[in-house]
Order: structure tokens, then sequence, then C-alpha cells
């Protein structure tokens, strides 16, 4: 298999990333897939020569490029209007909730005046 020295030689030609193959047509380097034995707390994505990890919505990748850590959405700056009353944040989201009074509306996240009854009458405003 390597008995002239050629693995060597070949080794240092493949990049990092790829591994050494040897084929009926010889030696090529090939990908390695990083993800088989990832440390990515997220989902791993391979990629030529290399992989990232993906932490999904809600949540960022730390600096380590490997861990996840969740997005504070009420506390992003320029973010302070996604709940027009109390921002909760939760890991990997949030939600909103509404002063006494107020309903939050499930399509719009924004609140809205609870209707009031009157018996059985409902008062518009
Ligand atoms: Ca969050």
């Amino acid at each position: 298999m390597c008995n002239d020295g050629g693995c060597e030689h070949v080794s240092r030609v493949c990049p990092v990333g790829f591994r050494m193959a040897e084929t009926v047509n010889g030696v090529t380097c090939t990908d390695i897939d990083e993800c088989e034995a990832s440390s990515c707390e997220g989902t791993c994505i391979n990629t030529e020569g290399g992989f990232v990890c993906d932490c999904g919505p809600g949540m960022k990748l730390s600096t380590d490029r490997t861990s996840c850590y969740d997005i504070n959405e009420c506390r992003r700056p320029g973010t302070s209007h996604l709940c027009k009353h109390f921002c909760h944040n939760t890991h990997g989201s949030f939600f909103c909730s509404c002063r006494a009074g107020f309903l939050l509306d499930p399509d719009s996240q924004a609140p809205r005046q609870k209707p009031e009854y009157v018996g059985r009458t409902f008062l518009k405003k």
C-alpha cells in the first residue's frame, strides 16, 4: 500500500478536513464528514473540508462554534417593539403578555382591550 513513501507525500497534499483515500485510479482526497463525531449542540452541517453548527431559531452559536445559547429577544436592541406590554424570554423563544384588561391577539401578538360584558350585552368601545 505505502511501499514507496507515497502516503506521506500525498497526506501533505490533502488539505485540512480531507482524508486520503486509495482508489483503483490512485490516491485521492475525500471530504471528512465531521458530523459523524461532531460536538455540535445544535445541528451539524457537513461542508467540503469542514463543518458548521446550526443552532436553529431563537438560539445563537457561541464563540466556541459548537455550543448554543438562547437569544434574549426581550433585551435585543431594536426589538423592544416585539411585545407591546410585557416580554418574557424563554429558552429558544419568547412570549408576550398584556396588562390587566387586555387580551393578546394570537396573530399580531398585540394586546387588545378585553371586551366588556354587562350581563350578556357586549359594550362596544
Ligand atoms: Ca429566547
